[in-house]
């Protein structure tokens, strides 16, 4: 298998993390891919996902799996079933709706970014891009307050935490998420312990 990557996507570092606490990172081959938006990638957008987004995991046979949920899904089949995302119940919804809060933090601090850095500076959208950092905030509140998601064993919406998290650093270091979020900051703390979680962490931006 191989994985469309870049170490600065907190996509991918989601699918990298599952991938060693799966036991499956030997049996992918990591492919450094570059999408930026505005700018034309055709061949990747034509041979792994129109979307032009990374991850993207390109199995043996040729065919892709998108997107870094749907591959943590797949990687999580492989391993057994059941390890990072509950097999079946309440639990298992409640995983999956957590997790598409965590991924919807992660696109609006992605927009944000990209607002901010890729965006021609005179259309710059200030309210546009404090609404959506709004809902990365409020969404970091929600889960300050979950002292079920931070206390439980490793699953998909721990490591989409993580993520948010780690991004949070990489790209928004003055935001002052440890300040406002107690509970985030003992959590992170003890994520930052396990070997995954440290060797995926960003690059110094
Ligand atoms: N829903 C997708 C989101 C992936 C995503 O937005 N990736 C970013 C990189 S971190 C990207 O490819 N951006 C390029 C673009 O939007 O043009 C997933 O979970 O994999």
């Amino acid at each position: 298998m191989k994985l469309s990557y870049s170490p600065a996507s907190p996509f991918a570092r989601k699918v990298r993390v599952a991938a060693i606490e799966l036991g499956l990172i030997d049996q992918i081959e990591f492919i450094s891919a570059k999408v930026t938006p505005g700018e034309a990638n055709d061949a990747y957008m034509h041979d792994v996902n129109p979307l032009k987004k990374l991850p993207a995991l390109i199995l043996d046979d040729g065919s892709v799996i998108l997107d870094s949920y749907v591959i943590v899904e797949y990687l999580d089949d492989l391993a057994g079933g059941g390890k990072l995302i509950p097999a079946s119940g309440a639990t298992r919804w409640r995983a999956k709706s957590d997790h598409s809060l965590l991924q919807g933090m992660l696109d609006s601090m992605l927009l944000c970014r990209y607002e901010k850095m890729v965006r021609p500076k005179e259309l710059f959208w200030q309210a546009w891009s404090d609404d959506h950092w709004n809902r990365a905030w409020v969404g970091m509140a929600k889960f300050d307050k979950d002292a079920d998601v931070l206390s439980r064993g490793l699953d998909i919406v721990q490591i989409g935490l993580v993520c948010v998290l780690g991004y949070a650093d990489f790209r928004f270091a003055d935001c002052g998420w440890r300040d406002a979020y107690p509970n985030l900051k003992a959590f992170h703390e003890r994520m930052m312990q396990r070997e995954s979680i440290r060797i995926s962490a960003p690059p110094a931006a």
